[in-house]
């Protein structure tokens, strides 16, 4: 059942074996008053879209194949904390040029669907490891990173559905990466 307007975000999956090195990584550090991600939702986002409309959704649909879908290599091997979101991820200060150029232009698409842009001009690939994660901002930063590489064979679009049990990434739409 579809409900409009559908909290949308265009990403990139994990593979299974990553999620599971992420997830193991997880639980060694154990639980806390922060809220860990769970596995089934560990992505990289490329642009968060927002609320979509019907109409946006299918000139969405019609102009993400005309944005540069090339395969790129993305280690991520530094922790962070970030304050504003309350978020600890795993990223890095380097981005792949092919991502880079994605984002930038997944950037103008949205405009061109009148869509709010991203705040931040700069684009951070990051992973989400935990939410609501103040009570680790202090030792996260120490802690011995999980190494990943993430080189994605597809893009895809996300339905991001608050359930019963948590959120839900559902994906409605997927473009190969060439
Ligand atoms: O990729 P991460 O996990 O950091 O927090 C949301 C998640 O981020 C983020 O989009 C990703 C997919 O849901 N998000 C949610 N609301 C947002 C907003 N208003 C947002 N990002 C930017 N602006």
């Amino acid at each position: 059942e579809n409900t409009w307007p559908q909290r949308c975000f265009l990403g990139f999956a994990l593979s299974a074996p990553q999620r599971q090195q992420l997830c193991s990584w997880q639980q060694q550090l154990g639980d806390g008053n922060h809220r860990w991600v769970a596995s089934a939702n560990l992505h990289l986002t490329l642009a968060f879209l927002g609320q979509l409309q019907p109409s946006q959704m299918q000139q969405l649909l019609e102009r993400v194949p005309l944005l540069p879908l090339q395969r790129f290599s993305q280690p991520l091997t530094q922790l962070a904390y970030w304050p504003k979101p309350n978020i600890a991820c795993l990223t890095s200060e380097d981005v792949a040029s092919a991502l880079q150029q994605m984002a930038a232009e997944a950037q103008q698409l949205m405009h061109q669907l009148a869509l709010p842009a991203s705040e931040h001009s700069v684009y951070r690939p990051h992973i989400t490891l935990a939410r609501k994660a103040s009570s680790l901002a202090n030792s996260w930063q120490k802690l011995v990173p999980p190494q990943l590489n993430l080189q994605p064979t597809a893009l895809h679009l996300y339905h991001s559905q608050s359930t019963d049990t948590g959120v839900r990434y559902q994906i409605l739409n997927s473009w190969p990466l060439v």
